[in-house]
């Protein structure tokens, strides 16, 4: 895969001086990252975005706490620790946590509309959504633990004690509760819970879902007071999203009554190879706190079993999100499907597959003037929209998690384009949430907090090692 004449092809595109000399020159990035979520820190966790997004959500908090862990390790240790505070007694760690100090007016949908109260599992006093999000958290303490100086590694580990059976109790009440299809595939009630909330992976349910008349009461949407409308999911999409909300609300966020009453229910190969990535870190959380690892392994073979039986499709050779409803393989061509590269185990063929998609003309173009790699979306389909949301542009965290599992099975000039991608990216239009891969503007929200933490792990991670690593 590194054959030495494509090494290069993708400097005349994304990164013009090449990797070495972007990498050389890339400490005035790394310090206005570390501005960037300057700006952001509360002084218990991290906004994604001061306008935007101004409460604590929780895999950005993963991805600010793995970036943090480079420089800052008593901020990222109180990242995770502040998200904690708020997982249920169930075990569910909320995709959002409201901060009391923010306006009540700050997001839509705020705490009056999720009304978490009405689940017995909810902690008291402490409003969150309802629903989860892709559980990167195990990875990100051991990332922030193994950062740890020598200084300061009992207190680390102390710290990794107190974090791990809330970690535990995460990742079983997903597997245990929310196996929707008895495969071992852990599924989602609502697209917010995947992370890529409007990817065209679940178009074909999404679009058929219709909101009753009268079913939502008049609302206005904040966001669009912070980003461009043509960037935000359409008003239809919303008002679907809302909708699923209340169908969650009125189940009471009870995982059994809301999988059997909601009209959206997916198994994905991203959240759950992020789940398996995150088992094989509890794996070694345990060992380092001599615990049993052997629970977390088993899980992680489950996970790896269930990803290859039920979601690859040896005809297309490629992974895809699976509607449970109406039991039906997505065939849409999205970033999704490239995730189960995080796990070590992956079978050498399915690897080399990911990687000839990854460099196939719908996720890189190559030769047809500037471009950027990877966009979250075929640029072949009919309705690639490079601006909006994740249907089409670029977001660092997928480049991260690919640049991630890439490196880990030594395709190295994969992972290599798509540093250089993101470093070009950023570099041209700032920390932006996320970008068009055919010009390289920006989009979405400025000071976007895992735009930046990404950039400091991919810059500080590229320059410690050389080759793959664990
Ligand atoms: C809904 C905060 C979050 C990210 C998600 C991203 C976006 C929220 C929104 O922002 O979702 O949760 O209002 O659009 O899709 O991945 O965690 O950055």
């Amino acid at each position: 895969m590194n054959e030495p004449a494509a090494r290069h092809a993708w400097v005349t595109h994304a990164a013009p001086a090449g990797l070495d000399a972007t990498l050389d020159a890339a400490d005035d990035l790394v310090a206005e990252a570390r501005d960037v979520l300057d700006g952001n820190w509360t002084g218990a966790y991290t906004r994604p975005s001061q306008a935007l997004y101004p409460h604590q959500w929780s895999w950005d908090s993963a991805f600010i706490a793995i970036g943090r862990s480079w420089y800052d390790a008593e901020r990222a240790r109180r990242e995770l620790e502040t998200l904690f505070e708020a997982q249920w007694r169930n075990g569910m760690v909320p995709s959002i946590a409201f901060d009391p100090a923010a306006p009540a007016d700050a997001y839509f949908p705020g705490p009056d509309v999720w009304q978490s109260e009405r689940s017995p599992d909810a902690p008291i006093g402490r409003p969150t959504s309802g629903i989860t999000q892709p559980p990167i958290h195990a990875r990100a303490a051991l990332e922030v633990h193994r950062r740890a100086g020598p200084d300061e590694r009992a207190r680390s580990l102390d710290w990794l004690g107190r974090l791990y059976p809330r970690l535990s109790a995460q990742l079983r009440h997903l597997e245990t509760a929310r196996d929707a299809s008895g495969s071992g595939l852990v599924a989602i009630v609502h697209p917010w819970e995947s992370g890529l909330d409007d990817s065209p992976a679940w178009d074909r349910d999404f679009d058929r879902i219709v909101v009753p008349p009268g079913a939502l009461p008049p609302y206005r949407r904040h966001d669009l007071d912070h980003a461009a409308a043509a960037d935000r999911p359409t008003d239809a999409d919303y008002e679907r999203y809302l909708y699923l909300l209340t169908i969650a609300r009125d189940a009471r966020y009870s995982d059994a009554a809301v999988m059997a009453a909601t009209p959206f229910l997916f198994a994905g190969p991203l959240f759950n190879a992020v789940l398996l990535w995150s088992e094989l870190a509890a794996a070694q959380i345990a060992e380092l706190l001599g615990e049993d690892p052997a629970p977390h392994r088993a899980a992680a073979g489950r996970i790896r079993g269930a990803l290859a039986r039920e979601l690859w499709s040896p005809r297309r050779r490629r992974f895809g999100p699976w509607d449970l409803r109406r039991d039906e393989r997505e065939p849409e061509d999205t970033v999704i499907s490239f995730a189960p590269i995080l796990d070590p185990g992956l079978a050498e063929p399915t690897v080399d597959a990911i990687c000839r998609e990854l460099e196939s003309p719908s996720f890189h173009p190559r030769g047809q003037g500037p471009h950027f790699v990877v966009p979250t979306y075929d640029e072949r389909a009919a309705d690639f929209d490079p601006e909006r949301y994740w249907r089409g542009p670029v977001w660092l965290n997928t480049n991260w998690l690919l640049w991630r599992g890439l490196r880990r099975h030594g395709r190295l000039h994969l992972a290599e384009e798509i540093l250089a991608s993101s470093l070009e990216l950023v570099r041209r239009s700032g920390f932006r949430e996320y970008f068009d891969p055919l010009d390289g503007s920006g989009h979405g929200s400025d000071r976007f907090s895992w735009s930046a933490a990404l950039l400091i792990d991919m810059v500080m991670r590229q320059r410690a090692t050389a080759g793959p690593r664990p």
